[in-house]
C-alpha cells in the first residue's frame, strides 16, 4: 500500500500511532510508536483495509494521508492555539480533572469549548472522508466525545463505536460541566460507548436518563429515532506475552540485575512507573515511603524506592506546579532521611524504552500503584506480566480501575498514608509462598484478558450492532 484510500474499518484518536524520527543525514522518518492500542489494531487493520486518523504531533503542519510500516495514516492538522485550546485546555484542564474525581479544579471556559467543538467536527470530516460505505469506525477518548454524534450526521451508513480510556464520573461531578448535555449527546452518536468499568457505564446510562430523559433498559438507550446506543464496560488490558518475552531475554535479565546493582544492592527495591500526573498519587506514596525510613521501620541502607515519572503536558500549569511540587517534596525526604551514599529516593524525570521498563519491572521487589483515580493503568499489569516466576508484591491502589481484577494485589486507599505504609509493609514481609500465591492468580487474570481479548469482544459487540 502505497496511500491511504477508502478504508473498512477506521481508527479515530487524538494522536497517531507514529513519531517522527530525523536521522543524522536530515532525512525524516516515521516510527511506531510501541502501544497496546496499535499492537492489538494493527491485524485488525491490515485485515480490513485499515486507516488511523490522527494529530502527528507538530504543530501547524499540514500533512498529506501516508503510509508507515504498513499502517495507513491520515493526519489531522492542528494549529498551535488549536492544541492550547483543544487539548491542554479542554480535554486535559476541563475533562481530564473532572473526570479524575475533581482532584484538581477543572477550569471551564467557552473559548476551549468552542475550539474543542471545531476540532472534533475536524477529525468527524476526515474519519467520514476515508471511510468506506459501511465500514466500522471506533473512535477513542475523552478528547474526541463530540466525533461520535458529528460522524453519524455525516455518514448515517457507518458503524460507529466510542471507548473512553478515563473514568466516567458520577452525576454529582459531571453536572458541572457548563456542557453536559453535548457531550452525552455527542458520544451516543457511537452505536456502542465502551468503559474502563461497569461502574462508568453506570454513570452514563444514569445521566442519560436523567439529564436527557431518554429511555434506558439494561444499558441499552432508545434515541429519539428510535436507534439504540449500548454502554458497556471493556476493560482495557496489555500485550501481556509481548511484555512477558520481553521480560525472559537475557539482555533484559542483565539490564534488572545491574539495576540493583547501580542502586546499592538492596534488600527491597520498590518501584513506581508513572506518567507525571496528579491523578497518580506520587506525593502521598513518597511520604509513606519517607515515614517509613524516617521512623526506622525500614533502613535507608536496606530498602530503595527508584520513582520514575514520565514529562506529561508540561505546558498545563497544574502540571508545572505538580513536578516543582514532587522535585521538592523528593529533595526534603533525602534531606531528612538520607545517609551518605544511600538516598532512600532515586527519582527520575525522563521516559525509558521498553526493554528499561521491562528491566525495572523485574528488578523490583514491589511495585507500587497508588493511583487518586485512574481508568485502568496498565503499568499494574505489565509489571504482572514481567513476573513469570511469580515472585514480587503488587501495591494497587483500590481507585484504580485495574483493582477490579487484580484483586490479590495489596489494595490501598491512596489517600491514607498510613494504609499506604501498612500496604506496603505487608508487601514487604509477607511470606514468599503467599506473594507468590498472589502473583500467579493475578497473571492469569492477566494472561487470560489481554489486549487482544479487549479489542476483539468490543469489535465483536460493535458488529452485532
Ligand atoms: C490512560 C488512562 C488507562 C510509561 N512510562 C514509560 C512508558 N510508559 C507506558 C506504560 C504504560 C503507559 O505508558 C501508561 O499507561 P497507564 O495506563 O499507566 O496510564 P495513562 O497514561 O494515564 O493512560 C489509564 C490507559 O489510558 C489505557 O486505557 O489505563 O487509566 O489514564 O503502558 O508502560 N513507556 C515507555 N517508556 C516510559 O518511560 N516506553
Amino acid at each position: 500500500m502505497t496511500s491511504p484510500s477508502g478504508a473498512d474499518f477506521v481508527v479515530v484518536a487524538n494522536r497517531l500511532p507514529v513519531d517522527r524520527v530525523i536521522h543524522d543525514d536530515g532525512t525524516e522518518d516515521w516510527r511506531t510508536s510501541p502501544g497496546g492500542l496499535v499492537t492489538a489494531l494493527e491485524p485488525v487493520m491490515r485485515a480490513n483495509d485499515g486507516a488511523w486518523v490522527g494529530w502527528h504531533g507538530a504543530p501547524d503542519e499540514k500533512l498529506e494521508p501516508f503510509v508507515s510500516d504498513d499502517l495507513a495514516l491520515v493526519p489531522v492538522e492542528l494549529s498551535a492555539d488549536e492544541i492550547a485550546e483543544y487539548y491542554e485546555g479542554f480535554s486535559n484542564a476541563t475533562l481530564w480533572p473532572l473526570y479524575h474525581d475533581v482532584v484538581a479544579h477543572p477550569e471551564f471556559h467557552r473559548e476551549w469549548w468552542e475550539t474543542y467543538k471545531m476540532i472534533n467536527q475536524r477529525f468527524a470530516d476526515r474519519a467520514a472522508a476515508v471511510a468506506n460505505e459501511g465500514a466500522t469506525v471506533w473512535i477513542q477518548d475523552y478528547q474526541l466525545s463530540l466525533a461520535p454524534k458529528m460522524l453519524r450526521e455525516l455518514r448515517p451508513d457507518l458503524r460507529i463505536g466510542y471507548f473512553l480510556h478515563i473514568p466516567f464520573p458520577p452525576a454529582e461531578l459531571f453536572r458541572q460541566l457548563p456542557w453536559r448535555s453535548e457531550i452525552l449527546e455527542g458520544m451516543l452518536g457511537a452505536d456502542l460507548v465502551g468503559f474502563q468499568l461497569p461502574g462508568g457505564a453506570n454513570n452514563f446510562v444514569e445521566l442519560v436518563r436523567r439529564m436527557l430523559r431518554l429511555s434506558v433498559h439494561r444499558h441499552v438507550v432508545t434515541m429519539p429515532d428510535g436507534r439504540e446506543v449500548r454502554a458497556q464496560a471493556y476493560p482495557i488490558s496489555i500485550d501481556a506475552q509481548g511484555f512477558a518475552d520481553l521480560a525472559a531475554t537475557p539482555q533484559v535479565r542483565a539490564r534488572a540485575e545491574e539495576i540493583r546493582r547501580d542502586l546499592g544492592d538492596p534488600e527491597h527495591l520498590v518501584l513506581g512507573i508513572d506518567r507525571l500526573d496528579y491523578t497518580k498519587g506520587l506525593r502521598q506514596r513518597l511520604r509513606a515511603f519517607g515515614e517509613l525510613i524516617g521512623e526506622g521501620s525500614l533502613s535507608a541502607t536496606d530498602a530503595v524506592f527508584l520513582q520514575v515519572a514520565n514529562p506529561s503536558r508540561e505546558r498545563v500549569q497544574e502540571y508545572r506546579r505538580l513536578r516543582d511540587d514532587i522535585d521538592m517534596l523528593v529533595g526534603r525526604l533525602n534531606g531528612n532521611i538520607g545517609t551518605i551514599g544511600h538516598p532512600p529516593i532515586t527519582y527520575l524525570h525522563t521516559s525509558y524504552p521498553r526493554e528499561e521498563m521491562a528491566a525495572m519491572y523485574v528488578a523490583a521487589d514491589v511495585m507500587m500503584v497508588t493511583p487518586l483515580r485512574d481508568g485502568m493503568n496498565l503499568v499494574a499489569k505489565e509489571f504482572v506480566a514481567c513476573r513469570d516466576d511469580n515472585s514480587g508484591a503488587l501495591v494497587l491502589s483500590e481507585f484504580a480501575g485495574a483493582a477490579r481484577e487484580l484483586k490479590q494485589a495489596y489494595l490501598v486507599n491512596p489517600y491514607d498514608i498510613n494504609g499506604l505504609k501498612a500496604g506496603l509493609m505487608r508487601a514487604i514481609n509477607d511470606t514468599p509462598a503467599a506473594k507468590t500465591k498472589r502473583m500467579r492468580a493475578m497473571r492469569k487474570q492477566v494472561f487470560d484478558h489481554d489486549i487482544d481479548h479487549w479489542a476483539s469482544s468490543f469489535l465483536a459487540d460493535l458488529e452485532r450492532r
